[in-house]
């Protein structure tokens, strides 16, 4: 089961002859995504092996464009062909535990349900999402029996309250009938996560516009059901007290394989916020400590065994452990570029966490690293960009630190004006970031992008008072004093509230 985020609100479902007259079927699916669906499944039922990796191709330059997951309906081999991000599996399709075993914990699996029984059958064989259908009768698809309804739909979720998994609702949804549907399935516990839609959009005249409709009503719709992205900073102060608190409460585990230059330093900054840390580069203990990790964290400082680490990395995926990245220096060699692109593609990231430099270098926005310092350009909109993008492309967290940080999950963007300036005059402050990034989504999975700001500001502000104690006159004793107030600042973390410079940018 994949651990990522992924935003499920209108999910694309393609379907080539509903394309009208004058338009194609690329510059349909190229307008929704103008539109902002979220997700897109190519489902092609009556296409050859190679066109149909031809189309999968070309759709996927356009998602990947746009940052949204492209979903590839039954054909495992034609996901695998062209690299997908899942595939979405019938209950006459390829058995979802073989299709498991085939792509691995790091692709998405969809399965579509009709039953309280196929739901549950599905959520125990580790599916990532469930597609409710049909809703209602719909002529896109023919050999509906028995259509379920709002309340059918809703039964099917009540079923799975104790054991959800993200969900989708499809068949006969459109602009009538989208907001009544995502208001009347919520069950007081749980609610539909999106909508999966295909003559709604396939059929518009202006996909983008039939998008544009049916998002203001997917929204208002969360809106009234009290589903909404916490956006301002009143709640991400809250968010970071309450993560603090639950980091010192979990006490979770967190394995590194971070770089020998930082190494206790990484392990003393996740002792002082409430975490324990293992430090192993053993394969053969991976599994076992990825069953009882809280998360993962990869530093790529002094790269050795890279294989190792996106194995481990993709052992605390497959037990659902967020897992961290910290580029160190990735633009400085073609080696660490290369390795870097590996971890983006192979690990399954929850967080990106690096400084200006590296975040600009991996989003190829002129950013350079020289050595394992930062000289990234300070234009505010250049660095927005850069998060905002590479959080959408690598469906992740991304946190850009330097005199201002910069946090994003590809829709929401924060930034951070706290630190000291001694910060960057001790070697690894930014892998201590790292790592009480990694003890903060760890204890905080119901938000990552906040877990990461909490995690962030806890660091910032500790390094804040380190440098305003008396004794402080250096970078050395700025070391010691920063593991200090790491521990008193988690240990009364409303105080962080009054040290605060947040600002919401998005
Ligand atoms: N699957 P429209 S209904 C592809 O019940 C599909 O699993 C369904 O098309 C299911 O949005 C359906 O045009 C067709 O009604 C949905």
């Amino acid at each position: 089961m994949s651990i990522k985020r992924i935003d499920y609100s209108l999910y694309l479902v393609t379907d080539r002859s509903l394309v009208p007259e004058g338009k194609t079927f690329l510059g349909q699916i190229e307008r929704a995504l103008e539109g902002g669906v979220t997700l897109v499944q190519l489902r092609e039922k009556d296409t050859d092996t190679g066109p149909f990796i031809d189309f999968a191709f070309k759709v996927k330059a356009l998602t990947r464009k746009f940052g949204v997951p492209l979903i590839i309906n039954d054909r495992l081999d034609v996901a695998q062909a062209v690299d997908a991000e899942g595939v979405h599996i019938g209950q006459d399709d390829m058995p979802l535990k073989q299709a498991r075993a085939i792509l691995g914990p790091n692709k998405i699996i969809g399965v579509s349900c009709n039953t309280e029984e196929e739901a549950a059958i599905a959520i125990r064989d580790g599916a990532d999402y469930l597609g409710i259908g049909a809703v209602w009768f719909t002529s896109t698809k023919k050999n509906i029996k028995k259509p379920l309804g709002i309340e059918g739909v809703k039964r099917i979720l009540k079923s799975i309250e104790n054991n959800p998994v993200p969900t989708v609702a499809i068949g006969g949804i459109s602009a009538s009938n989208a907001y009544e549907l995502l208001v009347g399935t919520e069950t007081g516990k749980i609610h539909i996560d999106g909508l999966a839609i295909v003559s709604a959009i396939m059929a518009a005249e202006d996909p983008k516009i039939a998008c544009e409709e049916l998002l203001s009503l997917i929204e208002k719709g969360f809106e009234k059901i009290g589903v909404k992205a916490k956006r301002t900073v009143e709640e991400a102060l809250d968010y970071t007290v309450q993560a603090a608190k639950n980091v010192k409460s979990k006490t979770p585990m967190i394995h590194h394989i971070t770089n020998y230059v930082v190494i206790n330093d990484n392990a003393n900054a996740t002792l002082a916020v409430g975490a324990s840390p293992i430090m192993s580069t053993s394969r053969d203990e991976f599994e076992d400590l990825a069953v009882i990790n809280g998360a993962m964290l990869l530093n790529m400082g002094t790269l050795n065994d890279v294989n190792s680490m996106i194995l481990a990395a993709q052992m605390n995926a497959r037990y659902k452990n967020p897992v961290v990245l910290d580029p160190v220096g990735c633009g400085a060699t073609g080696y660490r570029k290369e390795v870097v692109q590996r971890f983006l593609k192979e690990c399954n990231l929850t967080v990106l966490k690096g400084n200006a430099g590296e975040i600009l270098s991996i989003a190829g926005l002129g950013g350079e690293s020289r050595g394992v310092d930062s000289i990234g350009t300070s234009e505010e909109e250049v660095m927005v960009n850069a998060v905002k993008t590479l959080a959408r492309q690598n469906n992740c967290v991304v946190g850009l630190t330097g005199p201002v940080d910069y946090i994003s999950d590809g829709q929401r963007v924060f930034a951070i004006e706290n630190g000291d300036t001694l910060l960057p005059l001790i070697t690894g402050s930014g892998c201590m970031v790292s790592s009480v990034v990694a003890c903060f989504v760890a204890a905080n999975r119901d938000d990552y992008l906040l877990a990461t700001v909490a995690a962030i500001l806890t660091v910032t502000v500790a390094s804040e008072m380190a440098a305003a104690r008396e004794y402080v006159n250096g970078p050395g004793t700025f070391r010691a004093a920063l593991i200090d107030e790491l521990y008193n600042i988690t240990n009364s973390p409303e105080k962080l509230k009054e040290y605060a410079k947040i600002r919401v940018i998005e």
